[in-house]
């Protein structure tokens, strides 16, 4: 069983904090990590900030703050061996999760990646749809095929959009209870907190909501709140 799925249920905000402006220095993520861990279940670092800061850096954050969940999310996309090599390199410095596309496909991609992470004990995430209108030109149009791969995978969970609540809806009702739901696209790309969760999701990504304040903690603070206001309003639980 996930580490996240055991943050979830020990009561921590249904958030994941995304983190991908190299703006925010590393002193600045090691702040918002501190401050924010106990509030949320965990932190999405992306391609512009791993990039940025390199895996060393990021390597003496994750290992001062272990008591938190970190997802590398370098959307991999290639064949097998490459995308296994990649995760053995970056999960050396303690990231508890990944994220692949789902177009890759099974046979000589995702499958030889879940075995890798089997072994190093990772937790892989497949995109199933993306947040952003160019999904619905690709990606919504096949999203059967993609969610048969995910069935024939069985990662730990799979990546629908916020912005298209439908989309989660129609993700959870294929997949049922099995897989772990985290969603994209609230806040700064106009999805409410506590939308996601409403139409089927465990978790809300959030990035620029949170990491463009000033101050972490009453962001991730108002995030939460509203997130809680939704479901009750919504009657969501
Ligand atoms: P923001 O809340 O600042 O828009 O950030 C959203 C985060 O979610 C980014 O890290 C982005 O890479 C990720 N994401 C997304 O926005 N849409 C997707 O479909 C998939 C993602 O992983």
């Amino acid at each position: 069983m996930s580490r996240l799925l055991d943050l979830i249920r020990s009561g921590r905000g249904r958030v994941i904090v995304a983190i991908d402006d190299p703006l925010i220095t590393l002193s600045k993520f090691k702040e918002l990590v501190m401050k924010t861990k106990d509030a949320v279940s965990g932190f999405k670092l992306g391609l512009p900030y791993i990039l940025s800061y390199g895996l060393d850096n990021i390597k003496s954050v994750i290992t001062d703050f272990r008591d938190t969940y970190y997802i590398a999310d370098l959307k991999l996309a290639d064949i097998d061996v490459v995308m296994s090599l990649t995760t053995k390199v970056v999960c050396r410095v303690g990231f508890n999760g990944v994220i692949a596309h789902g177009f890759v496909g099974l046979k000589g991609g995702l499958d030889g990646l879940k075995s890798v992470c089997d072994e190093l004990g990772v937790d892989l995430y497949i995109v199933t749809s993306m947040s952003h209108l160019g999904s619905t030109e690709t990606y919504d149009l096949v999203i059967d095929k993609v969610l048969s791969v995910v069935e024939g995978l069985r990662p730990t969970g799979v990546i629908a959009p916020a912005t298209r609540p439908e989309v989660i809806r129609r993700v959870r009702n294929y997949l049922g209870r099995t897989y772990l739901i985290l969603s994209p696209g609230v806040g700064a790309q106009g999805a409410t907190p506590g939308s996601a969760i409403c139409a089927g999701a465990d978790l809300e990504i959030v990035g620029r909501a949170i990491t463009s304040s000033q101050d972490f903690v009453k962001a991730s603070e108002e995030v939460i709140k509203s997130q809680l206001k939704y479901l009750e309003v919504s009657r969501c639980y």
